[in-house]
C-alpha cells in the first residue's frame, strides 16, 4: 500500500516552494548581497541561503526526524542515515537569479528509502508550480503533463549544461552537441537545470544533457521527468544514484535511445 504521508509531504514540499517564491519578491526590494563560492562564475546570494533556511525550518517543524540536503549545507546531513530525506536547491539558476531575475526556480525532492516519492520545481516569476508523486503523475498547476510520444529528432528542441564543463570539451561531447545542433531545430542554454527537466516534462524542451549534476539539481526534475512519460539516466545509461552527483540524460521516449547510442559512441 502506499504511504500515506507521501501526499502530506508534497503538500509541504509546494507550500515550502510558494514560501520561498513570497520571501524572494520581498528581498528583491532591497541590493542583492552577492559572494563569490568557488570561482568568479559560481555564485551565491544572501537570498539563496535566506530560502534555504526558511525551507529547512518548515521541514524540520513538520519533521524532525527527516534529513534535508540542501545546496548552501546549512544542516549537516548524511542522506544514508535518514529513511527520508529532503534535497533543497533554494535557488536553482543563481547566476541567473543575479542577472535578470528570472530564469531561476526553487527545487524540492522527498526521497524515502533512496527513492523519490515527490518532487517540485516552482518558476515564481511566472507562477509556475511544477509537482510530481510517483505512480500519480506529473503537473503544471494542477493540470497533468503528459508527452507526445511520436517526436522526431529534426523537431526536436534541446538543451545543455556542457558548455561550461573542461571534461565535455576535452571528450568531445561538446562538438557533438554541435551536430545534434543542426540534426534538431536547436539547442538552448539556461542556466537552470531543474528547470530544464521540468520543461522536458512539460514538452516545451524535447531532450537536457548535463554532466556533474548535483543531486539538489536533478532530484525533483527526474521525477516530473519520468511521471510525465519521458525517460531519464546518466550519460551512459546507468539508473539516477541517490544523493550522489550524476550526469543527465533526460528525453522524449522516441529520441532517447538515438540520444544515449549518440552521445555515448565514440568522439568524432
Ligand atoms: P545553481 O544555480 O543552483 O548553482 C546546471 O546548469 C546547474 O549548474 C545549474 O542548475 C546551476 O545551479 C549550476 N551552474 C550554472 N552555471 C554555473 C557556473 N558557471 N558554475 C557553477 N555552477 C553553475
Ligand atoms: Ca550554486
Ligand atoms: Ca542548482
Ligand atoms: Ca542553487
Amino acid at each position: 500500500m502506499r504511504n500515506p504521508e507521501i501526499k502530506e509531504w508534497g503538500m509541504l514540499a509546494k507550500q515550502c516552494a510558494l514560501g520561498a517564491g513570497k520571501l524572494i519578491e520581498e528581498m528583491l526590494a532591497h541590493p542583492l548581497e552577492v559572494m563569490y563560492k568557488s570561482s568568479a562564475s559560481d555564485l551565491v546570494t544572501s537570498v539563496d541561503r535566506a530560502v534555504e533556511q526558511l525551507v529547512i525550518d518548515k521541514i524540520m517543524k513538520a519533521y524532525p526526524d527527516h534529513g534535508i540536503l540542501g545546496e548552501e549545507g546549512l544542516i549537516a546531513c548524511k542522506p544514508d542515515e535518514f529513511d527520508t530525506v529532503w534535497m533543497v536547491d533554494p535557488i536553482d539558476g543563481t547566476t541567473n537569479f543575479v542577472h535578470q531575475q528570472q530564469n531561476y526556480c526553487i527545487s524540492i525532492a522527498v526521497y524515502h528509502k533512496g527513492v523519490c516519492e515527490v518532487g517540485v520545481v516552482y518558476d515564481p516569476t511566472r507562477e509556475e508550480m511544477f509537482y510530481a508523486e510517483r505512480g500519480g503523475g506529473a503537473f503544471l498547476n494542477d493540470e497533468p503533463l503528459q508527452v507526445k510520444r511520436n517526436k522526431e529528432m529534426k523537431e526536436a528542441l534541446l538543451s545543455t549544461s556542457l558548455f561550461w564543463n573542461r571534461r565535455a570539451m576535452k571528450s568531445g561531447l561538446s562538438e557533438k552537441m554541435q551536430h545534434l545542433a543542426h540534426r534538431s531545430r536547436g539547442i538552448r542554454v539556461y542556466g537552470v537545470a531543474a528547470l530544464e527537466l521540468a520543461y522536458v516534462a512539460a514538452g516545451r524542451l524535447d531532450a537536457y544533457i548535463s554532466l556533474n549534476l548535483n543531486p539538489w539539481d536533478y532530484g525533483a526534475g527526474r521525477l516530473l521527468v519520468e511521471e510525465a512519460g519521458c525517460m531519464i539516466s546518466a550519460l551512459d545509461g546507468t539508473d539516477l544514484p541517490f544523493a550522489e552527483r550524476s550526469s543527465i540524460l533526460a528525453a522524449n521516449p522516441n529520441l532517447y535511445n538515438f540520444l544515449l547510442e549518440f552521445l555515448m559512441e565514440r568522439p568524432l
